[in-house]
């Protein structure tokens, strides 16, 4: 079994397609480990996105972050980091397949609707970042 971190991103929660977003993925197998809905200051979405601090996108992406509350969720399933990126489909909706939650909810290449680790690494490192280890039951 293998962990990853999923964000439902501002865009998300404002629309109130957290739910829908998060049935679809525990229908496709995947148990919730942990979850919690947070409001990200700038500097914990500068923290949590660290890797893009050079890109030009970064600044607008922070204020994207920050804009208002995201839910947050530890997800559990064989090879969970792939399959949740095959589930949300490419970055930018207009290159994602259809019937992937970015084709269906996300707007466009920063409002996304949804954040997933890219690495089993990274998911250990970012389910850190938001959970307890008392929050992983
Ligand atoms: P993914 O979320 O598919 O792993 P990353 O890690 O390359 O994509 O990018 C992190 C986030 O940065 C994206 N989810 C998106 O919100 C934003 N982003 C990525 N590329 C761009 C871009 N070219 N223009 C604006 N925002 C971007």
């Amino acid at each position: 079994m293998e962990r990853t971190l999923t964000i439902f991103k501002p865009d998300s929660v404002a629309a109130g397609h957290a739910g829908q977003m998060l049935g679809q993925i525990e229908a496709a197998g995947f148990r919730l480990r942990g979850l919690k809905r947070l409001w990200l200051s700038p500097a914990q979405a500068e923290s949590f996105y660290q890797v893009h601090r050079e890109r030009p996108f970064f600044g607008g992406l922070v204020k994207f972050m920050t804009e208002g509350p995201v839910i947050v969720a530890a997800l559990e399933a064989e090879q969970a980091v792939t399959r949740l990126r095959e589930l949300m489909g490419a970055t930018d909706p207009a290159k994602a397949a259809v019937g992937t939650l970015r084709k269906q909810f996300a707007t466009n290449i920063e409002r996304n609707a949804i954040h997933g680790s890219d690495s089993p690494e990274n998911a250990r490192i970012e389910i850190a970042f938001f959970f307890a280890g008392c929050e992983l039951l």
